[in-house]
């Protein structure tokens, strides 16, 4: 009678745990969004998260669908939290699915399209979603309490999305920009390596990158200088002839450094290697934090002698970017 009166009282327990289970899994619901786009040829790179501002209650999920051949993270960071470079993570990277409670960071290692990643979200608050590659690539997720009422649905976000995107890749980007200057006075034909815009939302920031070398391939004679000038706001861009560095942020040992700043290197023969490091522009200034240091938006290389001369973004070759220098007698 006893063991009968406990098995009966494992069964209610039993199933009061499954209703409550059932319950919570009743309303706990299941967002999606999209990181990165990408025009077909890859040369249009759209730094965002599609959208970038999502609300939702205590409990819900949300899963981060990766659309770009660049890599892309999907972040949070606690708020104390230094900002790690992107192959370091939280340190470490969280496993799939994830949950953000505000107190422990949240990373997936660089993604790209065709991959997902899911982060359940137990606590209300409201926070910064970030891509560690992309500094300019920012979001924000406001988790409501159960008791209040949501502003919108899925398809407000898949339209929501759709619009970022469109306004992001068919934004025309003036590819001439920087042409149209008077000719630099060493007579060094100019190449735009990378060209981008900033964009924000009211939940964060995103930015367009084209990822390709502008006015190339470029003609010279012997003697001349060729100079690569990036023109993106924020991402960096390498301008490598020969082999690929391991290091690819620090130049190589043969290039020198011009009054003006710009990076200077000397290419005698077609098996000459190298690099220009990381091109990119200064960081954005913040009031109260030490002014951040000019950028290196310059490379330029000097041609001696005749020759063809192929060369790669080393960080975006996979994208496309590639040039040629045709060095005529
Ligand atoms: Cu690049």
């Amino acid at each position: 009678m006893k063991k009968i009166k406990n098995q009966a009282v494992t069964i209610v327990a039993l199933t009061t745990l499954l209703s409550a289970l059932v319950l919570a899994s009743a309303d706990a619901a299941q967002w999606n969004a999209t990181v990165g786009a990408q025009s077909n040829d890859k040369g249009d790179q759209a730094l965002a998260f599609l959208p970038n501002e999502i609300w939702i209650h205590a409990g819900d999920s949300i899963t981060w669908k990766f659309d770009a051949d660049d890599i892309h993270t999907v972040t949070f960071l606690r708020a104390d939290q230094k900002r790690p470079p992107f192959f370091v993570g939280c340190p470490g990277f969280s496993s799939n699915p994830a949950t953000f409670d505000g107190s422990t960071c949240v990373t997936t290692p660089p993604l790209v399209k065709g991959q997902s990643f899911t982060v359940n979200f137990p606590v209300a608050g409201n926070f910064k979603l970030t891509c560690l590659v992309h500094p300019n690539m920012t979001g924000t997720i406001h988790v409501f309490g159960l008791s209040q009422r949501l502003p919108h649905g899925q398809a407000f976000y898949d339209k929501r999305a759709e619009d970022e995107r469109k306004d992001l890749l068919l934004d025309p980007i003036d590819r001439n920009a920087g042409r149209d200057n008077e000719p630099n006075r060493n007579d060094a034909p100019g190449v735009a390596a990378g060209i981008g815009k900033a964009a924000a939302t009211a939940g964060g920031s995103e930015s367009i990158s084209v990822v390709r070398f502008l006015h190339d391939p470029v003609e010279i004679h012997a003697g001349q200088t060729v100079e690569w000038t990036n023109l993106d706001p924020a991402t960096p861009h390498t301008i490598t002839f020969g082999a690929e560095p391991m290091d690819l942020v620090d130049p190589s040992p043969d290039v020198t450094v011009d009054a003006d700043g710009a990076r200077h290197a000397v290419i005698s023969s077609t098996s000459d290697s190298t690099h220009s490091g990381f091109i990119r522009a200064a960081p954005q200034e913040r009031t109260g934090l030490r002014q951040s240091p000019l950028g290196v938006t310059r490379f330029r290389v000097t041609f001696p002698n005749a020759g063809t001369f192929p060369y790669i973004c080393a960080l975006h070759d996979d994208l496309g970017m590639k040039g040629q220098v045709t060095v005529h007698p």
